[in-house]
């Protein structure tokens, strides 16, 4: 649809819903008290630093309301379309942005979107959100801090909000205040798309999905031995041979570098940093097989469709291999403005220990040389990577000497614990998708640990955050990742924003509870598990 026509459409849908309104068809009072219906400042997720309701009447959205935006910066403004794309479809209302530098008056009732006067104790990506009758305030330093405003403030809507249909009112919030800031600034969720290639538009979707909570990074799993799922330009093989198959022998996919940018500049409107991963020089039987120079004895493998990890290697003594290897990350950083780059280095069984350490003494520079920050999984920790660089933390072990030994050296960690933060562990016995190596989490094993103790030697301060990964030998579309992330991502994201003293599994559960049915608005396929209290 063009913009002009999405405009004069909106325009309809408001007449209609005012129309509607007058002539009683839509009670704009609920049957029952309309403060029944209201939602709660105990249930958001993950918990604010400090919420409070107030005792005045509810804020409640007008056909007429506006979103007010502060002057001047397009990326609050960017916030503001996200809100209204949001609040359109199922209000019916019009909600005109509008500049402001201040709180709109008059008639101009509805929700501000400031950077200004903005408390210190918010920080850099935390948020003050104002709940009044006749506003509602979000004021925030970054608009980082906006869009997690915003969250909020969707979880205080009816959860009807969420439709993509006109949906009856009133759209009411109620009074209140919160005062919130994260714990951590890494907020992950990752998702394999190598084991079975998942289409940009369900990624997009995810990104929807793991918006709501406040997860600010996506690291997607581009490449291992059964699928190289982005197109390289200097090597297209990789893509279009090494991406032709999945687990079980689908035709597997990849992105095309426009497909990939767009991804990234839609996780980007959702204040997510996507971060790509490349893993090497294990899992590489995909780019191996397109390859055949790639390979010490020059032979190309067979395509790999089995779920069996650590067989393959990149060929260390070979020079090509690092040719290979810049160019694939010069253009992996030429489509990726966020900082970090991912280089696996997981599992490296095929590889010789000692040309395990050679290997990423020569790609750290490469890294380096295209101005990204170094990420790979803890095995790194051993080939003493420079000051700065990400270590994500995934063994069982609660205690890692090398990763302490990266720590005093400069490194920071990702914790992603295997026990508690895998989302593709099953659930229970009964789960019918998913692996169980690290065990079963149910949703209070994924919420009962804390990311600041978790690792002994290591101190929170230099915990960079939390991500969960969802690993995809046995998840093979969207449907199927949502009922493995959700609700675990939901307690992931609590722990990783949340202040360690408004932790409690008592109060989550009930939290996320009310989660169930704005999901079941957003079509999410969630696990219903019996330990939550589901609305
Ligand atoms: C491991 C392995 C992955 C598997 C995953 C399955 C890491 C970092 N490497 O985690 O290749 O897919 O387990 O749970």
């Amino acid at each position: 649809m063009s913009r002009r026509n999405a405009a004069a459409w909106r325009v309809l849908l408001a007449l209609l819903a005012i129309s509607l309104l007058l002539s009683g068809a839509i009670s704009s009072a609920s049957p029952v008290s309309p403060r029944a219906a209201l939602t709660s400042y105990a249930d958001i997720v993950p918990a604010p630093m400090d919420a409070r309701p107030g005792d005045g009447a509810p804020f409640t959205l007008h056909p007429g309301s506006v979103v007010s935006v502060e002057r001047g910066s397009p990326e609050a403004a960017d916030v503001a379309e996200h809100l209204v794309g949001i609040l359109r479809p199922s209000t019916g209302y019009l909600l005109p942005i509008v500049p402001a530098t201040e709180i709109p008056r008059g008639s101009n009732e509805g929700i501000a979107l400031l950077l200004s006067d903005v408390d210190p104790a918010v920080g850099e990506e935390g948020y003050r959100l104002d709940v009044t009758e006749r506003l509602v305030v979000i004021r925030a330093r970054t608009a980082d801090g906006l869009f997690a405003g915003v969250q909020t403030l969707r979880q205080l809507l009816p959860p009807k909000v969420e439709s993509r249909a006109v949906q009856a009112g009133p759209w009411q919030v109620p009074a209140g205040r919160v005062l919130d800031r994260p714990r951590f600034t890494h907020r992950g969720a990752m998702l394999d798309v190598a084991r079975h290639f998942i289409p940009a538009e369900d990624i997009k979707r995810y990104i929807d999905q793991i918006a709501l909570f406040k997860i600010n990074r996506l690291h997607l799993h581009l490449t291992d031995d059964q699928g190289w799922r982005i197109e390289i330009k200097s090597w297209p093989r990789l893509a279009t041979y090494g991406g032709s198959t999945q687990v079980g022998g689908g035709p597997g996919g990849y992105y095309t570098q426009e497909e990939y940018r767009e991804i990234v500049e839609y996780a980007r409107l959702r204040r997510i940093t996507v971060v790509p991963e490349i893993d090497m020089p294990g899992h590489t039987n995909a780019a191996l097989a397109s390859y055949a120079e790639l390979n010490c004895d020059g032979v190309a493998p067979p395509l790999y469709t089995g779920t069996d990890v650590g067989f393959s290697s990149l060929c260390v003594p070979r020079e090509i291999t690092y040719q290979f290897i810049d160019d694939v990350i010069r253009e992996v950083a030429a489509l990726t403005p966020g900082p970090y780059l991912h280089i696996g280095g997981d599992e490296a069984h095929a590889t010789d220990p000692v040309e395990y350490l050679y290997f990423m003494a020569r790609v750290t520079p490469i890294v380096q040389k295209y101005d990204k920050v170094l990420v790979g999984w803890n095995e790194i920790a051993k080939t003493d990577p420079p000051e700065g660089s990400l270590v994500q933390y995934w063994h069982l072990s609660q205690t890692n000497d090398e990763v302490v030994e990266a720590v005093r050296q400069g490194s920071r960690v990702v914790m992603s614990p295997a026990k508690h933060a895998y989302l593709d562990m099953k659930y229970h016995p009964g789960t019918p998708l998913g692996l169980t190596w690290a065990g079963y989490i149910e949703v209070a094993d994924a919420y009962g640990w804390d990311p600041g103790t978790y690792l002994a030697g290591v101190d929170e301060s230099a915990i960079a955050g939390v991500e969960g990964p969802l690993w995809t030998e046995t998840i093979t579309n969207l449907d199927e990742i949502e009922f493995m992330a959700f609700p675990r991502l939901a307690a992931l994201a609590e722990l990783a924003w949340s202040p360690k003293d408004v932790h409690g599994w008592e109060e989550f559960r009930h939290r996320l509870g009310a989660q169930g049915p704005r999901w079941r608005v957003m079509g999410v396929d969630f696990y219903p598990s019996s330990q939550v209290p589901w609305r």
